[in-house]
């Protein structure tokens, strides 16, 4: 057993929770909103379990008010969220819509009014259908689009928003989108997902210079990243190599250009049979590397990786998902490892040491750069009790495990600033439909009603007391 942990987090550290716009938002055809790339993606039959898609969601478009009290209630001290593109800038060219807008700014206003600090990512990848049909992120023109986009809604919610993200995760954008085909617009074209990857981290650079001419001096802009933990499943030089090569597809070719200027020269070489990176034009590398205010981490689970060659039999992750293509480009022989230990819903191990691997990682990689873990949750099955509670002592686990490593991270002197539950809500798991509930609130798909699981009432607990209640302390 761990000693208890009744060290306290620092006094600003931030307890919040996230969530995106597809994910929970519905209103898909309201006010002036048009189809992104998830709405033409979830109505293509057979892309969704169910055939499940975010037309309703969970109405967070209508029941903003509520889910803000809800947080409050709890003790929540952040929120992230992220503003819907098709929603404000419909084509993904031109003028702003005012209505969509006027969304995003009514729920800032919101969250203020109850003391709760809005981030607010810019894109958690549902991009205009009619940017994907002119090419989508493996043309540059993305881009510039984002970069504009950045700018407009910057200048609308710049006077009450301090921290920004310009991107979720843009390795699932490009890999998952345009390699395994699982995500949308689920394309399977190697190229284009390592384009599409080059584009993102584009946008992201523009997207920081466009965000810091409208945002007051306070204004913090940050990414976030699923920088990937991956292991060698040994010390065998073959499987030391594949490690380093998922390592390159996974994080260095946003953390490469990103922090440090420059693609590794590994991963050049790595995918040389696909591309000679000619898309990469002169001046990219300056205009990706912009300091960073702030680095987001999401972390669900790591990897461990072997050669093809020295690979043992034992049970592989599956790591395409419904798809028969592969999200890692030129890596056909590299095999991917259950990792051993207790896995949730997902199928992802619950590794906690993971989670204080990456943020040491990133305590060394971005020095003097605060870190904030902006997703970091769990799936599991809900069973509502007679009594009405839905308790769920494995996501309270999982989310004791998870924030000691953040303390411990702390304690070894990492400058983690905050903590993002992901989610605040069971929602839209992407391909995965409704079927996979990562909220601490339960939500009825019957009737679209909220309930704090025994989670939710946990973390309200340790965010008001700033210490980890028992693990066995719930209700
Ligand atoms: C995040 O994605 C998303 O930001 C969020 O919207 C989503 O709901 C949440 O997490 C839960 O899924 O098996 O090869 O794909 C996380 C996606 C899942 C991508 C784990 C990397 C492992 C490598 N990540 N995955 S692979």
């Amino acid at each position: 057993m761990p000693e208890p942990l009744t060290v306290s987090f620092p006094p600003a550290f931030l307890w919040g929770a996230a969530t995106s716009a597809y994910q929970i938002e519905g209103a898909v055809r309201e006010d002036g909103r048009t189809p992104s790339i998830w709405d033409t993606f979830s109505h293509t039959p057979g892309r969704t379990a169910g055939g499940d898609t975010g037309d309703i969601a969970v109405d967070h478009y209508h029941r903003y008010r509520d889910d803000v009290a809800l947080m409050a209630e709890l003790g929540l001290t952040a929120y992230r969220f992220s503003v819907s593109w098709p929603r404000v800038q419909p084509t993904g060219r031109g003028p702003a819509v005012q209505v969509g807008l006027d969304f995003y700014r009514r729920l800032v206003d919101e969250l203020l009014a109850h003391g709760i600090k809005p981030a607010v990512t810019l894109y958690h990848w549902d991009l205009p259908q009619e940017l994907e049909d002119a090419g989508g992120w493996p043309e540059r023109e993305t881009a510039l689009r984002f970069a504009e986009y950045a700018h407009l809604v910057g200048e609308a919610l710049g006077d009450r928003v301090e921290q920004w993200i310009t991107l979720n995760e843009p390795w699932c954008s490009a890999f998952l989108g345009y390699g395994s085909g699982v995500h949308a617009p689920g394309r399977t074209e190697p190229l284009a997902a390592l384009r599409a990857a080059h584009h993102l981290n584009l946008a992201h650079g523009l997207g920081v210079q466009a965000l810091r001419s409208v945002l007051p001096p306070r204004g913090s802009v940050a990414v976030s990243l699923n920088s990937q933990v991956i292991r060698p499943l040994s010390q065998h030089p073959a499987d030391l190599a594949a490690a380093v090569r998922i390592d390159d597809l996974a994080n260095g070719v946003f953390h490469g250009p990103l922090l440090h200027g420059a693609y590794p020269a590994t991963l050049l070489e790595a995918t040389s049979s696909l591309t000679d990176w000619s898309f990469v034009r002169d001046g990219d590398l300056r205009d990706i590397r912009r300091p960073l205010d702030a680095l987001g981490l999401n972390y669900y689970t790591p990897a461990v990786v072997s050669s093809v060659e020295t690979a043992p039999e034992g049970p592989r992750s599956d790591t395409h998902g419904a798809s028969a293509a592969s999200p890692w480009p030129a890596a056909d022989d590299i095999v991917f490892h259950q990792v051993p230990g207790e896995r949730t819903d997902m199928g992802w191990t619950v590794d906690p040491d993971g989670l204080h691997q990456l943020i040491m990682r990133y305590t060394r990689e971005a020095p003097g750069v605060p870190l904030y873990v902006t997703e970091n949750g769990a799936a599991y099955e809900d069973k509502v009790d007679d009594d009405g509670r839905v308790r769920d002592p494995e996501r309270v686990a999982y989310l004791h495990g998870h924030l000691a490593a953040v303390r411990r991270a702390i304690a070894d002197g990492a400058d983690v600033r905050g903590y993002y539950l992901w989610s605040l809500l069971d929602n839209f798991e992407w391909a995965y439909g409704y079927a996979k509930r990562f909220g601490a609130v339960h939500v009825d798909y019957a009737t679209l009603a909220r309930t704090p699981k025994s989670s939710a009432l946990w973390y309200g607990r340790a965010a008001r007391s700033g210490q980890l209640p028992p693990v066995d302390d719930i209700v």
